[in-house]
């Protein structure tokens, strides 16, 4: 039927039949409630038309007709809510098993960076049947990222990563667009999301030589000096990252945190907004020291060390060491 009436892009995330499902819904709901109006319009149009030598009596109203009609259209507008809701819930929470790839936007291009070390420029390689989540930001302006096949779109913005995520579900090339006005060159942000069957998708991912994204941000991490503090026993200056990330921390205020994306990030660019709890603001910002892909990186690294147990390495002695965690083993 879409050759003759292409009235739905592309389907290719497990989410988008959905969408369509309760678009579908939406426009069948509004046309029924329009015709059922028409219908009441032109009825009582000819019901209570103005006959010669008739006069008409008054209507006194009518409560059980009016909470009819008040409390029916209700339940039949919550239900899009409802409905919208399940579909939003499970648009927002990326399953815990996703293969990450972090986005950076600029004017006028989207950077994509894999955990593998792969790098691509406005482009998107992605397998079918595999959890993905997006963890973006903008170098600059607000973008958005938008894959119509995937019913999916997200604002960039700078600053913060937000995230997305999608499972594709079949091979092909489909567009990616960014959907905020973001400049003069806003219509040339255009890119492709090339989705991959695995065995294609793994050679593909094998070529060419790269660094792993951890393993770029393990040689920061000791070249720009976090080592010297965030040391992997118990008497660095700073905490030790060992098993921090995707746990809550404790800060010295009494609040706690969840260690995610974002408060890695902000705890490198503005280190005293959330001081742990047992811990000195000591620590220097490194804003404008680290580009996005640098923090990404950073963050990566940090992430990674997540698979360590913390205190791991007690009897590490040697702090300038601490960037070569010696606990690889563990996992
Ligand atoms: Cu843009």
């Amino acid at each position: 039927m879409s050759k003759f009436l292409p009235l739905w892009p592309d389907r290719a995330s497990t989410v988008a039949g959905q969408v369509d499902a309760l678009y579908i819904y939406l426009v069948l709901v509004s046309a029924v409630m329009t015709l059922l109006i028409f219908i009441a319009v032109a009825v009582l149009a000819i019901k209570y038309r103005r006959r010669p030598g008739v006069l008409p009596h008054p209507i006194e109203g009518s409560p059980f007709l009016e909470i009819t009609w008040s409390v029916i259209p209700f339940g039949v507008m919550l239900t899009f809510f409802i409905w919208g809701a399940v579909i939003f819930f499970k648009e927002r929470t990326p399953p815990t098993n996703s293969t990450e790839v972090y986005v950076v936007a600029k004017q006028w291009m989207w950077k994509i960076e894999h955990m593998e070390g792969q790098r691509e420029i406005n482009e998107l390689h992605v397998p079918t049947g595999q959890n993905v989540k997006l963890i973006m930001t903008s170098q600059d302006v607000i973008h958005s990222f938008f894959i119509p096949a995937f019913r999916l779109k997200q604002d960039v913005v700078p600053g913060r990563y937000n995230t997305l995520w999608f499972k594709a579900t079949s091979p092909g090339i489909y567009h990616l667009f960014c959907a905020e006005y973001c400049g003069t060159s806003h219509s040339g942000m255009i890119g492709n999301v090339v989705v991959m069957e695995p065995q294609d998708y793994a050679q593909w991912m094998a070529g060419g030589p790269s660094v792993p994204l951890p393993e770029a941000g393990k040689q920061l991490f000791a070249s720009l000096g976090c080592a010297t503090c965030h040391r992997f026993d118990l008497q660095g200056r700073g905490p030790n990252l060992q098993g921090a990330f995707g746990k809550p921390v404790l800060l010295e205020d009494g609040r706690t945190v969840m260690a995610d994306d974002n408060y890695v990030r902000e705890s490198i660019l503005n280190p005293t907004a959330k001081i742990v709890a047992g811990f000195k603001p000591v620590m220097p910002t490194f804003q404008g020291l680290v580009t996005d892909e640098q923090l990404n990186a950073l963050v990566a690294y940090v992430k990674s060390l997540a698979q360590q147990p913390a205190g791991g390495a007690q009897n590490q002695a040697d702090a300038s060491t601490a960037g070569q965690p010696q606990t690889k083993q563990v996992q």
